[in-house]
C-alpha cells in the first residue's frame, strides 16, 4: 500500500471532490481552501513535484485548461492563480507533484 496521500486520493482509498479527471490528471478541491474553488490538479503517476522532468506539467496542461473553463463557468472567475511549489523550502507539504489553481474576481485581486 502507497504511503503516499495524494496517490491514495486518486486511487479513491481517501475520499475527495472531483473537479476534473483524465487519463493523466486527477483535479480536486484543497481540503484547506485559500478561497472557494481552490483545486489540486495533480498527475496519476507519482512524481515528488512538477519539474522531476519536462513530461509533468505538460502531462496536466490540459486538466489545468479544463479545471480554469469550470471555475470561470461555475465561479465566475475573471483571473486565475497557477502555481506550484517545489521542495521544503518553498513551502511544498505533500510530496506528490500538484498545481494549484485559484480562481479570483476583480473585488478580491490576486496574490501579487
Ligand atoms: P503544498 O503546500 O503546495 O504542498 O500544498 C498541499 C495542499 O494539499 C494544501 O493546500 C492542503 C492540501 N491537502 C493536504 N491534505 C489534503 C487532503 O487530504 N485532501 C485534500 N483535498 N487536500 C489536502
Amino acid at each position: 500500500m502507497t504511503e503516499c496521500l495524494f496517490c491514495r486520493i486518486i486511487s479513491g482509498e481517501i475520499p475527495s471532490k472531483q473537479v476534473y479527471a483524465d487519463d493523466l490528471s486527477y483535479a480536486f478541491l484543497d481540503v484547506e481552501p485559500w478561497q472557494e474553488g481552490h483545486t489540486l490538479v495533480v498527475p496519476r503517476r507519482h512524481v515528488d513535484h512538477a519539474l522531476v522532468d519536462a513530461h509533468v506539467l505538460a502531462d496536466v496542461a490540459p486538466a489545468l485548461l479544463a479545471v480554469s473553463n469550470l471555475l470561470r463557468d461555475r465561479l465566475g472567475a475573471t483571473g486565475f492563480n497557477i502555481l506550484t511549489n517545489v521542495g521544503p523550502d518553498s513551502g511544498q507539504a505533500v510530496f506528490h507533484a500538484h498545481v494549484h489553481v485559484l480562481p479570483r474576481h476583480a473585488d478580491a485581486p490576486g496574490i501579487s
